[in-house]
């Protein structure tokens, strides 16, 4: 398990970050490297590399992510539409080992993805 990532060293105060949410099970600051108009990143406090480590006892912390990323959505005005985002080991792209999901808005998005 990694335990000196990028995102621990946000969550834990050591490296700065441009927070716009946080709580008791995640915290939602922006991406470093905007993909979007908006672009924010919102991890679990709990250590999860990824996706494929999700266990059933994770099923409460990854709603209340996802009810974070609607509330955030509303909030910055991302009305016409969002996208959320997960990669999920290295053929997906993941290059920070900690779970985290994109919320990309602000612009018109192509599918499939790249
Ligand atoms: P992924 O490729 O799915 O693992 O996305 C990792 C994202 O993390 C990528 O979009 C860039 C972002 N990122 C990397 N380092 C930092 C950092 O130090 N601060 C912030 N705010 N974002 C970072």
């Amino acid at each position: 398990m990694m335990t000196n990532n990028i995102f621990l060293k946000i969550l834990s105060g050591e490296i700065p970050a441009k927070i716009v949410y946080e709580d008791d099970i995640c915290v939602a600051f922006h991406d470093v490297n905007p993909q979007a108009p908006v672009h924010l990143l919102i991890i679990p406090r709990k250590v999860i590399r990824t996706h494929a480590d999700i266990v059933p006892e994770d099923a409460p912390l990854l709603g209340h992510i996802h009810t974070v990323a609607a509330k955030l959505a509303k909030e910055l005005g991302l009305n016409a539409g969002y996208r959320l985002v997960l990669n999920c080991d290295e053929q997906a792209g993941q290059t920070v080992p900690h779970l985290h999901f994109h919320l990309l808005g602000g612009r018109n998005m192509a599918w499939p993805p790249g």
